[in-house]
């Protein structure tokens, strides 16, 4: 399903044509991009269920209002089904948080970065099974792991050595929280503001976050682009450093609760080694 999140107003899920115009002149000329997102604060989010927000999507905002494409619409998707919709021209962009690494790198364009995190774990109240990592999954074989379908988490949660029948895939952050308070999952696998905002949104629920996870590098997100848009990604980039130049940037993500450095200090080159 599509939701219009700038004008508020429910769209019929739509593809996008080309005209023949490289997606750049397209967008101009329609002044409107289509997005994916996850739906996970404070990434990126419909808030009061209608307006697209999140650092993930008011950076690339900021960004495309430069470029001349005041509108962005979003496509809630599953960060599995991103990349696939994505080379599928289901939407122009994604901007989701998705975290850069040589695999994904390899399948789409990256901007510069935008969004940096660490990763961790919605747990139990006293963490009773002692999870700060996805290796102590692993190793405790009674201990289950809830991550989002395809997200860099499930990665992982795999890479730990964590048996498929204890990896859970979880659809939605409330999901997530569910799941855990029900006992079917024993740590839920997000990064670190995200976990932070559930735990801070269910006071009642008797959980706590484990953060940051011992074994996973902190990493970044960037605006993903099909690989044969390389003219709008560099047209976005020379914006996004506009933008990190004039320190709008460090205001938008630090209004969501991000840090800025990371985002200045590293390169997308770099990140898509991970
Ligand atoms: O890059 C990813 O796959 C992860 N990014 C975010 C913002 N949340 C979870 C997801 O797995």
């Amino acid at each position: 399903m599509t939701v219009a999140a700038s004008s508020g107003t429910m769209l019929a899920a739509c593809g996008v044509g080309t005209g023949g115009r490289d997606t750049l002149s397209r967008l101009r000329d329609e002044g409107v991009v289509q997005v994916a997102f996850g739906n996970e604060p404070p990434y990126a989010y419909l808030k009061n269920g209608t307006e697209l927000t999140g650092a993930a999507v008011e950076v690339p905002r900021a960004v495309l209002k430069k470029l001349g494409i005041p509108k962005v619409e979003g496509s809630i998707t599953e960060y599995g089904a991103m990349i696939p919709g994505l080379q599928a021209k289901r939407f122009d962009m994604i901007t989701a948080g998705l975290f850069m690494n040589r695999e994904r790198c390899e399948q789409i364009l990256y901007s510069g970065p935008d969004v940096c995190s660490t990763e961790a774990f919605a747990v139990k109240e006293g963490n009773p099974l002692n999870l700060n990592s996805y290796k102590d999954v692993a190793g405790d074989p009674d201990a289950r792991v809830g991550v989002p379908g395809g997200g860099i988490e499930e990665g992982y949660a795999r890479d730990a050595g964590v048996s498929d029948d204890r990896i859970v895939i979880i659809p939605d952050p409330t999901s997530g929280i569910e799941a855990l308070t029900a006992g079917r999952i024993d740590a839920y696998g997000l990064p670190t503001l995200s976990i932070n905002d559930l735990v801070e949104k269910n006071p009642d629920a008797d959980i706590e976050m484990a953060s940051p996870l011992t074994d996973v590098e902190p990493s970044c997100a960037g605006a993903g682009f099909r690989k044969e848009d390389e003219k709008l990604r560099d047209a976005y980039d020379k914006k996004l450093d506009e933008l990190k130049e004039s320190g709008e940037f460090a205001k938008i993500v630090e209004r969501f609760g991000f840090p800025v450095e990371p985002a200045l200090e590293q390169t997308t080159q770099e990140l898509c080694k991970a």
